[in-house]
């Protein structure tokens, strides 16, 4: 039996401080219209899709980077993305700086289904870099300062067919993110990311090696929990920081089933069989028959490491 999502990674390129939320819809449309031409049910942008990565930029004053963040969702900036969305019948997942009416600040991502509907919201849990100004980096990477960490966990939503879950670059790093939408039995795993090409604080790692980390954190997501991960980059010289490329689909098997090369506006439509996920959870990955919790205590118990004596 075969259950086909079609999904399309929907890669942007740079995105200027200069350039208006109306701009960068814009492009998106664009790409959800590439996207019908393949018959994709399902299209997905990446972290922070609607605005350049702020985080890279100080302001003393924090309420001066508000203007990045959207206060409502969806807004009229993007109503023409959620109307195309309704029209083509086509799922979405979008990245986007989150204000609340309560005044909290987080870096998210929506899941809209094929009426329209926001239907599911994730909010980035792990956030990496510092709070305040680091002069010994080559740049900046202050998502702890202008983000709280997320407030809603790891969910997973029954949508388009199939158990769908969301993470948000960095969470792409941490075991745990996968594993608690693995107990949930994801079959898909919808991330959006923008990482700098290069270590602020090592300036010998570059590229390659940051693409290795990439690929690495996405296979072995994917294989330990028997689910796709559909990894979609925001990339390219943004006011002269530059940020990677790597959109890729990894399959439930780990391996990488389709690639996005270069680092421009552009599509990456695959068929992918949620029922791929089935051997990997009823064998070896077979969680209720394998794990061994009572084992497992100090990943929940601590936060860092306890050496011993
Ligand atoms: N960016 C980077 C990422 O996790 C980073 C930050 C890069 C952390 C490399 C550690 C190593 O891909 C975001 N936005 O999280």
């Amino acid at each position: 039996m075969s259950r086909i999502l079609t999904v399309a990674a929907a890669q942007l390129g740079p995105i200027q401080k200069s350039e208006t939320r109306e701009q960068v819809v814009a492009r998106m449309i664009k790409l959800m219209d590439q996207a019908k031409a393949q018959q994709a049910d399902l299209i997905v942008y990446p972290e922070l899709a609607l605005t350049t990565f702020f985080p890279r930029w100080y302001h003393e004053d924090r309420a001066e980077a508000d203007h990045w963040f959207e206060a409502s969702m969806p807004n009229p900036a993007v109503q023409p993305l959620f109307d195309l969305a309704r029209h083509y019948k086509m799922g979405m997942s979008f990245g986007y700086a989150e204000l609340t009416p309560e005044g909290q600040h987080f870096n998210t991502s929506i899941l809209v289904d094929k009426s329209g509907a926001i239907i599911g919201k994730y909010r980035k849990i792990h956030l990496p870099g510092h709070v305040e100004f680091d002069p010994e980096r080559t740049h900046q990477h202050l998502e702890k300062r202008y983000f709280e960490p997320g407030d809603l966990g790891f969910p997973v939503w029954r949508t388009m067919g199939g158990l769908i879950g969301m993470c948000i670059c960095n969470d792409r790093r941490w075991p745990e993110t996968y594993r608690v939408m693995g107990l949930q039995g994801v079959e898909m795993v919808l991330l959006g990311f923008n990482t700098p090409s290069v270590n602020s604080q090592r300036a010998g790692e570059g590229l390659e090696q940051r693409l290795f980390h990439h690929k690495l954190s996405l296979a072995a997501g994917a294989y330990q929990n028997a689910t796709w991960v559909v990894a979609v980059a925001k990339a390219g010289d943004e006011d002269g920081h530059h940020l990677m490329g790597g959109t890729m689909i990894v399959d439930p098997n780990g391996e990488i089933a389709a690639v996005l090369d270069g680092e421009a506006d552009g599509v990456l439509v695959h068929p992918c069989d949620l029922d791929a996920t089935r051997f990997g959870k009823e064998t070896i990955f077979d969680f209720k028959r394998h794990r061994r919790i009572e084992h497992y205590g100090p990943i929940t118990a601590q936060v860092g490491v306890i050496e011993p004596s």
